[in-house]
């Protein structure tokens, strides 16, 4: 081992140490909803060195990166044995993704990664790659992991290698450790993205909130959050598709929108996170919106405010594919406090806190979307009436 290889090993090891013992804390005042935090928990260079640099002096006597890592995003959440478990969404420079999890005790910092990524079982030599899981902490018993599996579409001409076919793959663990793969979900959609699992049963079958979607990247006739009952998880097929939350003219999810995470029982309703996609100019923008359903009927919304609860700001503005923030993952501890795990323009992963108290204020009391200008500024005067006793 040359002097140079030592120096250089020494350095990584040191900027790794320091971004592992990197403490995060809240961004007051906050939005009155959450707080953001100063640090993303994880970026790519979290992770760890020997998943990306050979470390043999003889074989790498540069000590170059030999399987870089090009971004962390989207993780799935579960609160297990006490500690807050990511299952995230690593992607390798050649663009293919894996899951790894990570684990920390508070939530907000201190995030180490289990000691290899996640080996998932292939059923289908053309399956190329694998995205979002959204874990769901079933009444069964079971762990489930619903993700999206993706290939090229076989119909696609030669000449086309964009063409790709999505569809939702499932797994079950106990342990995070241990995972047994299922064969994937059967819907009368052409692809499926987006798909998670209700935590409980739901007249005694499984419950799945879908994303019924005709091309790859626009829904097409897909129109919107769709709700659909089988009745396994082992051969998990449904037979029809009910849109829930519908995409709509001139909103934050006029193109398309799809769950997030798996939906937290309160005491007033099925808490949900979703995220809504909008055109512009400069391309697509993916902001995160919540509502509310009932407890009995976790498909019928009761509450909605208008527009976003949270959208890409400052520098989560920027990254691989920029003006996005995205969340499948969130937690709720003993004390009620809501930790939202979400990716910003596909790059790197933060958290959000709140607390169940504070989310359900927001979805039982923000107006909703009058979907029209002069609905809007009524809703507007309104607010600044009622607010002048209260001018200094
Ligand atoms: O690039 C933004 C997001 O695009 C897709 O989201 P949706 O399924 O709603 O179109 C997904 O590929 C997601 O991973 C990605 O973050």
């Amino acid at each position: 081992m040359t002097a140079a290889f030592q120096r250089r090993l020494h350095q990584l090891r040191e900027h790794e140490q320091e971004l592992l013992k990197l403490k995060n804390r809240p961004l007051k005042p906050g939005s009155g909803v959450f707080f953001r935090y100063q640090n993303p928990v994880l970026t790519a260079n979290h992770i760890p060195l020997h998943w990306r640099y050979d470390l043999n002096p003889d074989t790498n006597p540069y000590l170059m990166e030999r399987l870089g890592v090009n971004a962390v995003l989207n993780p799935g959440a579960i609160i297990l044995d006490d500690k807050i478990n990511l299952i995230v969404r690593v992607e390798g420079v050649d663009r293919k993704s894996f899951f790894a999890v990570a684990e920390s005790e508070n939530g907000i910092d201190s995030f180490r990664f289990h000691d290899y990524p996640v080996d998932i079982a292939s059923f289908d030599i053309d399956e190329t790659n694998i995205y979002d899981m959204r874990l769901t902490q079933h009444e069964d018993g079971w762990i489930y992991g619903l993700f999206c599996t993706e290939k090229r579409d076989s119909a696609a001409n030669p000449s086309d290698q964009v063409s790709a076919i999505a569809q939702c793959g499932i797994l079950r663990t106990r342990d995070l450790r241990k995972w047994e793969r299922l064969p994937d979900l059967i819907t009368p959609s052409q692809q499926q993205r987006n798909v998670v699992l209700h935590p409980e049963f739901v007249n005694g079958r499984y419950g799945l909130y879908t994303r019924p979607q005709d091309s790859f990247i626009s829904t097409g006739r897909g129109g919107g959050i769709g709700w659909a009952l089988t009745d396994s998880m082992e051969k998990a097929e449904v037979k029809q598709e009910k849109i829930m939350d519908s995409r709509t003219y001139h909103t934050i999810s006029e193109l398309k929108n799809g769950q997030g995470p798996p939906p937290l029982k309160t005491p007033a309703g099925w808490l949900h996170l979703a995220h809504g996609v909008r055109n512009t100019a400069a391309g697509l923008r993916y902001v995160l919106y919540l509502f509310l359903t009932s407890l009995d009927q976790p498909d019928k919304i009761i509450k909605k405010p208008g527009g976003y609860f949270l959208a890409p700001e400052g520098e989560e503005r920027v990254g691989d594919v920029s003006n996005v923030v995205f969340c499948n993952g969130w937690v709720v501890r003993e004390n009620q406090d809501v930790f939202i795990y979400y990716a910003s323009s596909d790059t790197r992963i933060h958290v959000a806190t709140s607390t169940i108290e504070q989310l359900l204020d927001y979805v039982n009391h923000s107006p909703p979307d009058p979907l029209t200008f002069s609905g809007c500024v009524k809703q507007r005067n309104a607010l600044i009436k009622n607010n002048q006793p209260f001018l200094i």
